[in-house]
């Protein structure tokens, strides 16, 4: 197992075995003049859900670890774009790691609202430790990202794998595959994704089938776009 982060890895094999759906409350939706103008659609998530989290074990050790290295799924939103270690930061934001489970992993957003997703920019964590080489850890390197209006996805959603069932979502507006697709850069950890897409979608998956590591790990998850 090539993990990029050592710090984790006694917490990865904790959570070996162990696969399951989360839904997690997130910030209300804000239909204000900053939202119109903002149009940075992710920040205004109303809900969403992950195929597997650190931050949601039932290990007490573990989640505790997670969330004192800042691996908590809600900072996959809160707008900080980096991954700030916890030996520098009394705040960690590290962002979304999966589990440590084989591919693919996902994550769902529910935008409460129909909206136009237009750009999708991932960013990958940027943290050092050492001499581990956690930039760009875990990044997604093959992937694809669906859009849905189907009511039927937040139910799938809290009690099951949604990601598979062909009927709920679109056809896929971005399918990135490529073995070249390199690292982001410490400097610029960001990789932007333009949507084929002008209708009103209210919920956006992302199903990452490769990473740089054997688990997904991104610091930030921004979604662009225009309200209706
Ligand atoms: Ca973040």
């Amino acid at each position: 197992m090539k993990l990029k982060s050592m710090m984790l890895a006694p917490l990865f094999a904790i959570a070996g075995g162990m696969f399951f759906s989360c839904a997690f409350s997130g910030p209300d939706i804000l239909l204000d003049s900053e939202v119109v103008e903002g149009k940075k659609l992710s920040k205004y998530v109303e809900k969403y859900w992950v195929s597997s989290t650190l931050e949601a074990s039932d290990d007490g050790d573990m989640a505790a670890y997670a969330m004192w290295m800042g691996w908590k799924i809600a900072n996959l939103f809160d707008g900080v774009i980096s991954a700030v270690t916890p030996n520098v930061s009394d705040s960690p934001s590290c962002g979304w790691s999966s589990a440590d489970k084989d591919l693919p992993q996902w994550v769902i957003i529910d935008f409460g609202v129909p909206v136009v997703p237009k750009k999708v920019i991932l960013y990958a964590r940027t943290d050092d430790w050492g001499s581990y080489g956690n930039p760009g850890a875990n990044f997604p390197q093959a992937f694809e990202i669906y859009l849905s209006n189907d009511g039927q996805i937040p139910d799938a959603a809290e009690t099951g794998d949604p990601s598979d069932t062909a009927s709920y979502w679109d056809s896929s507006s971005v399918s990135i595959d490529s073995s070249t697709l390199l690292k982001p850069p410490k400097s610029d950890p960001g990789l932007s994704y333009e949507l084929d897409n002008t209708d009103l979608k209210r919920y956006l998956m992302l199903k990452v089938t490769r990473a740089t590591g054997d688990f997904v790990q991104l610091s930030e998850l921004e979604v662009y776009g225009e309200f209706e």
